[in-house]
């Protein structure tokens, strides 16, 4: 029987790469996000390049109805959720504490911490009836040492180790594995959304440093969701190597 994978955030970076590597291993793959143009052309995609089935959902994580009513439209189509990835997100803007701007701040803390919180509320019952399944939180580096200008975005990612971290007390009585992936500088959409869609400032970012792929991460997230049954991955830092982490890096001749 073909196991299912939820992912939120599947139209771009580790997303849409830990989508593209289940479905090639037979997953029946959910993939989320708002913009469904891109939803639509990844399903078509991957679909006539494996064979699977790819179920689109297009909804905001920070609107708790839309969340709700995704994953009742999901529960139509699908018998069992046996992996949710938490990996929707995103830092917006990079400054001090006394200057930065609080619509940011509140796109940060509202789909970071509660779109992640809003679909966890909505997956784990399922989970608990099959008593089964994994989540995968994407934390990051950011979340286990904070760094100058990171206040908010760090912020958040230190909610989702907590997060993590209770989920995983929680839903250990029901056998539900629960991992947080923390990922340090990789190159995906990330900086451009940060930097609001001036290319030249997200590409500085990866100059002269070989950063971590979006592959990479979903290399990882196959690993951590493929191992026995008895042994779960709980928190995973990964970082590219000339970065040790969130703060320290060295550039590459
Ligand atoms: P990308 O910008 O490439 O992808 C982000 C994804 O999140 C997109 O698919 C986007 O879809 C989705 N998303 C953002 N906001 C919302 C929303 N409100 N509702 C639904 N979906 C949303 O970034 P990454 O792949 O790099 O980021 C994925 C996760 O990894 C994030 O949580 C990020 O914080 C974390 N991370 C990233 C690192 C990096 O250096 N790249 C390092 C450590 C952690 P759409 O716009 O279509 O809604
Ligand atoms: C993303 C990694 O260091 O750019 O979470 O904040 S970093």
């Amino acid at each position: 029987m073909s196991r299912t994978i939820l992912i939120t955030g599947a139209t771009a970076g580790f997303g849409r790469a830990i989508a593209e590597r289940c479905a090639k291993e037979g997953y029946t793959v959910c993939i989320t996000g708002r913009r469904e143009e891109r939803l639509k052309a990844l399903k078509e995609e991957l679909e006539a390049k494996y064979g699977v089935r790819v179920i689109p959902l297009c909804f905001d994580v920070r609107d708790s109805a839309q969340v709700a009513a995704a994953i009742t439209e999901l529960k139509q189509q699908v018998d069992r959720i046996d992996v949710l990835v938490n990996n929707a997100g995103l830092a917006a803007g990079l400054s001090t504490i006394d200057e930065g701007e609080l619509a940011d701040w509140e796109v940060m803390i509202d789909t970071n911490i509660k779109g992640l919180v809003y679909m966890t509320r909505q997956v784990a019952p399922m989970m608990r009836e099959q008593a089964s399944g994994h989540i995968i939180n994407i934390g990051s580096t950011a979340g286990k040492t904070v760094y100058r200008n990171g206040n908010v975005y760090c912020a958040t990612k230190f909610a989702v180790d907590a997060l993590t971290q209770a989920t995983r007390i929680d839903m250990l009585q029901y056998g539900i594995k629960v991992t947080s992936i923390n990922p340090g500088m990789a190159e995906t959409e990330f900086s451009l959304v940060r930097y609001k869609g001036d290319e030249e400032r997200a590409a500085n970012m990866y100059k002269g440093v070989r950063p971590l792929q979006a592959e990479d991460i979903a290399d990882i997230l196959w690993y951590c969701i493929n191992l026995p049954p008895h042994v779960c991955i709980n928190d995973l830092t990964v970082t590219c190597l000339t970065q040790v982490n969130s703060v320290y890096h060295i550039k590459e001749a």
